[in-house]
Parts: structure tokens; sequence; C-alpha cells
């Protein structure tokens, strides 16, 4: 028997032709990410998406400076301090009154690999999946200087999202994935809620499109842990935070 070639895990130039960037926005929550802001705007190829949207939740230091100076179409500051949640919920919002159709979403930190867009974007293109959530643990993702801590609580998470969605998910909790704006005006999914305002809306938004009967892959992707601050996370405040929502909506406590 033929053993059968290696698939790649970078989608074939016919896919990523299939891209339209006037038709994606790239999402950027950041908080005090001087330093790493500014690569962050200059690496997104905007080949994948012709609009980057910077939320800069109130930082002490130059965010929105920095990212405006790199680039960025769009920077929107919050006036207060309100959490990644509540970031995010602003650039998607801002994405819907532009009238785009594709939102992906980067964290600010630079921990992601903005080259690896196609990766969750072709398969939105291709009109085989509404959403796709980035895995750092699908073979052909990656974590590179991944303390053991980091390892085996993003190991140990999605065990539980299993558990309480049914959804073989490999990684919840990565912030890098790719979904139609579209989903955003199912009335089963309320991310205009207060209390999705930190960690609790990706978990939210995955769980609820899950639950809603939207079509969900992963797709692998590189997870950088680089040493110049990757989280923000405190251990018990933050991590009930990402666990409310399946504890919440599994019990019907919350919608
Ligand atoms: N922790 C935190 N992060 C925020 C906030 N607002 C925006 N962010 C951004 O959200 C992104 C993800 O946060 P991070 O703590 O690195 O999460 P983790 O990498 O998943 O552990 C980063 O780009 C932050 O700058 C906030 O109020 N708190
Ligand atoms: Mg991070």
């Amino acid at each position: 028997m033929c053993p059968r070639p290696l698939q790649s895990i970078e989608p074939s130039a016919d896919r990523v032709a299939l891209i339209d960037p006037t038709r994606v926005a790239v999402i950027v929550p950041a908080w005090n990410e001087t330093g790493k802001i500014g690569d962050v705007v200059r690496k997104i190829p905007r080949k994948y998406a012709a609009t980057v949207i910077v939320v800069d939740d109130c930082s002490g230091d130059d965010t929105a400076g920095e990212a405006r100076a790199a680039g960025a179409e769009v920077v929107i500051r919050h006036e207060t301090n309100q959490g990644v949640g509540a970031g995010i919920r602003t650039g998607l919002l801002e994405a819907k009154r532009l009238g785009i159709e594709f939102a992906a979403i980067l964290s600010g930190d630079d921990q992601h690999e903005p080259d690896e867009l196609p990766r969750i974007l072709c398969p939105l293109f291709a009109g085989e999946a509404d959403l796709i959530q980035g895995s750092r643990w699908l073979p052909g993702g990656a974590t590179p200087g991944i303390p053991p801590d980091r390892r085996w609580l993003t190991q140990l998470y999605p065990l539980l999202f299993r558990m309480a969605s049914g959804f073989p998910v490999t990684d919840g909790t990565n912030g890098m994935r790719a979904f139609r704006l579209a989903l955003l005006d199912d009335p089963r999914i309320q991310l205009s809620q207060d209390w999705l305002n930190r960690y609790e809306l990706e978990p939210y938004l995955l769980f609820q499109a899950i639950r809603g009967n939207y079509r969900i892959k992963e797709a692998p992707v590189t997870v950088r842990y680089h040493g110049r601050g990757t989280t923000k996370m405190r251990l018990i405040q933050d991590g009930w935070r990402i666990l409310r929502p399946l504890v919440f909506l599994r019990l019907g406590m919350r919608q």
C-alpha cells in the first residue's frame, strides 16, 4: 500500500487565494502592551486582512500610540479598563459597523503568528465552517517556550470544556480564532452581557456557537511564550472567569 503523502499544515495557494482581505478585520485587544503591540500590528499581512482594529483597554502606557504608529487602521481606546472580553466586544461591534463579514482575533502581546491567519480564514472563505478556533495542541500547532504550568493548565481546560459542551475541542483558551460576524446576530449569542467583560467572553462565544449548531472546526496555530510577559491572568480569580461560562451555561444559570 502506498503511504499517503503528509498533508501540509499550510493551506494551498488555491485556498489562500479565496481570502478577500476587504471582508476581514483582525481585532487585537491590548492592555499595557507597549513594546509588543507595534510588532503585532506590523506583522499582520494586509493581503489577508485590510482592517486591523486595536482596542486599547485604558492602558497606563502608550499602547494606543504605538498601535497607531505601526499602522493600525482603527485604534479605539476605552475610558476605563474593562477587560479583554470588553475589548474584543468593542472591536467586533466596530467591525460590524464597518460592514465587515469576518473577524479574526489575535492577542496583543505578540504570542500569535499573523502569518498563520490563512489557517483560520481559509475554511471560512471556502464555506466549510462558521467559526475556526486556533489550537496549539493539534498536530501542526506549536508552543515554543511554554512553561510547564501553562502547558498543563491549557491542556486541562479543554478537557473541562469537552465535559461541559460535548464538543471535542483541544484548546479552548487560545485567543486566536476567526468567525463569521453574522453569528453575533443570533439572539442566543449575547455578547453584550456585563458578566462577559473579562476572560469569560471567549469561552462563552465558543460554547454558544457549539450550542447553536454552527459549523466549528479547529486549526493548528502557534502560541509563543517569548518571556516578555505573555499573560496577565491571576490563577484563582481569572481561572474562575474562564470556567464560569462552562458552569453557568451548562447549568442553565445564564444565557
Ligand atoms: N488581562 C487583561 N488583558 C487584557 C485586558 N484588556 C485587554 N487585554 C489583552 O488581552 C490579551 C490576552 O490577555 P492575556 O492575559 O495575555 O491572556 P492569555 O495569554 O490567554 O493568558 C492581551 O493582548 C491583553 O493585552 C485586561 O483588562 N486584562
Ligand atoms: Mg497572552
